[in-house]
């Protein structure tokens, strides 16, 4: 049960803290043509959604800050992100789910996916982000859009999880009844993934 453990420490086991922000990924990194760019919702949705991405960017938006563990185990701590909360999207009636949704796969450019449960993506800790530090992301880190998740320091009641459940260059979001797992999910890593438990590989 989440929130039995009091974490004194914000480095999480088998971590270790790093100044830099290192970039990992699978394949290229995509060109970015605004004209061409959208943003799709779909599956177990009352309505699909198509956003261009003036229309992304005129959604409501927060900032964030968030310490980042990647399965690799560097750490990154105190990050300020700016971008969407998929909850906010979802109470103001952006996105309308259906009663069935309760896993979501982010799709992004080139076919990376990456799936968590509903209930984990609505958390306060889990954001569509457009800008990293006050900046628009760069394109290594996933520019225009990526989705990003991590820890805020004091909320035992989340779940926290890998960065890896956060798609870089996402194209779009389908709502699912059952889990469906993505890409490093399909290839060894852990569904759960979450960063306390150390849920690193799934065998
Ligand atoms: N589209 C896409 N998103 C991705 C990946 C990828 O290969 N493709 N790799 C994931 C992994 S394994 C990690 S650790 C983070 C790294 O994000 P960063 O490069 O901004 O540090 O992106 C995640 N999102
Ligand atoms: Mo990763």
């Amino acid at each position: 049960m989440r929130g039995m453990m009091k974490r004194n420490d914000r480095l999480p086991p088998g971590q270790h803290l790093t100044e830099r922000f290192p970039t990992l990924h699978y394949g290229k990194v995509p060109a970015f043509d605004p004209s061409t760019w959208d943003f799709r919702v779909w599956g177990e949705v009352e309505e699909p959604v198509v956003w261009t991405w003036d229309e992304v960017m005129a959604l409501p938006r927060v900032q964030l800050t968030l310490d980042l563990h990647c399965v690799t185990t560097w750490s990154k701590l105190d990050m300020l992100w700016e971008g969407i909360s998929l909850r906010q999207l979802i109470d103001e009636g952006f996105i309308k789910p259906r009663p069935a949704a309760r896993f979501v796969v982010q799709h992004a450019d080139q076919g990376y996916t990456t799936n968590l449960p509903l209930d984990v993506m609505l958390q306060d800790n889990f954001l569509l982000a457009t800008h990293y530090d006050g900046q628009p992301l760069t394109p290594e880190h996933g520019y225009p859009l990526r989705g990003v998740t991590g820890a805020i320091p004091g909320r035992d009641d989340l779940k926290d999880v890998y960065l890896w459940k956060g798609a870089k260059w996402l194209r779009g979001l389908e709502f699912l009844s059952a889990d469906q797992l993505g890409f490093w999910e399909a290839n060894g890593y852990s569904n759960e993934a979450d960063i306390w438990k150390q849920q690193r590989f799934s065998r």
